[in-house]
């Protein structure tokens, strides 16, 4: 009997369009110039089925703010990026202009016989910058985003992402943003169709999700700079627990963040030091994103990693 992530692994077989989205994975990064530096970014919450037909599901809180806005950061600092992300939740570029506000800054113009649609005038100083990145990303084939929906889905891209990682060695960030489920049903404790009201009042036990950072710092990707995430309701636990999650698993860094305060105020937490990053009213206002903060200081640290990685090597 092998290890609880193991177990996890054999029970939950691999998801109907894993293995398009594993290749799709594998094509980019074999064309990917080893030299380059790539992080992975997750971002967005998982969902945990109650059926294997599922009609309902318990989600995981995430829009996908921290991890779309910083997937467009670290592009900036010329990495490469893998954007692993919760189906329909932000992604880099298009979350600025999700919903109406797309329609918004459109105007039809009719000249003639001819009806085209342009870019309201008003508008084309604030597209124009991020349509410019956006399309240089795509030229250059800088940036990979795959989406998942449930927890299990997640889990296999993670898995199948990292080995991907493995050549780029301490080159490779994983930067795990993404809200995942703490606890769930097997599939082998799942019922296959949709629950009856006629029972009564379902029952239902979760369990706990076998912790992935373990496998992922010690054998998928032991080389990488590995940046998890924790978020917390109570400011009084955050601290604690992002130190108690980088003794557990020994990797570089732990972001903590309280729910309410998630876009003004993150805490790094290493292991011999703490970063505090906030944003001032002024810069809120200015609509400067605190990702940018936090991506400035992991590419710096990366780097630092980097050449004491080819020093001692
Ligand atoms: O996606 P978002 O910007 O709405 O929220 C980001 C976040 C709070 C989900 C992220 O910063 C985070 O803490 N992720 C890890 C959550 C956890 O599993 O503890």
């Amino acid at each position: 009997m092998g290890s609880q992530w193991e177990q996890f692994y054999l029970i939950h077989s691999t998801p109907p369009d894993f293995e398009e989205k594993k290749k799709e994975i594998q094509d980019f990064c074999q064309h990917i110039d080893p030299e380059r530096n790539i992080v992975l970014v997750t971002s967005g919450g998982t969902t945990v089925p109650l059926e294997h037909n599922t009609v309902r599901f318990v989600d995981n809180f995430s829009a996908g703010t921290r991890g779309s806005a910083s997937a467009e950061y670290f592009l900036e600092k010329g990495y490469v990026v893998i954007f692993i992300h919760r189906l329909k939740s932000l992604e880099p570029f298009v979350r600025h202009f999700m919903g109406q506000k797309f329609l918004d800054i459109l105007e039809v113009q009719k000249k003639e016989d001819v009806t085209s649609i342009m870019v309201k005038n008003e508008c084309v100083n604030s597209v124009l910058p991020i349509l410019t990145r956006y399309k240089l990303t795509k030229e250059a084939g800088d940036l990979l985003c795959i989406s998942f929906t449930s927890l299990t889905e997640y889990l296999w891209l993670l898995r199948a992402a990292c080995e991907c990682l493995t050549p780029f060695g301490s080159r490779a960030v994983l930067y795990l943003a993404a809200a995942v489920s703490d606890f769930y049903i097997p599939s082998n404790e799942m019922p296959i169709h949709k629950m009856q009201s006629e029972a009564g009042p379902p029952t239902i036990y979760l369990k706990l999700v076998p912790k992935m950072l373990e496998p992922l710092v010690n054998i998928w990707v032991p080389n990488a700079y590995v940046v998890s995430f924790k978020l917390e309701t109570d400011d009084e636990l955050l601290i604690d627990k992002a130190h108690a999650a980088l003794n557990k698993y020994k990797h570089k860094m732990v972001i903590g963040n309280v729910l309410q305060t998630r876009k003004q105020r993150v805490v790094l937490v290493m292991p011999n030091t703490t970063n505090e990053i906030q944003l001032s009213s002024e810069e809120m206002e200015a609509g400067l994103e605190i990702e940018s903060k936090i991506v400035a200081d992991i590419a710096e640290r990366h780097n630092l990693f980097m050449k004491g990685a080819s020093y001692n090597s």
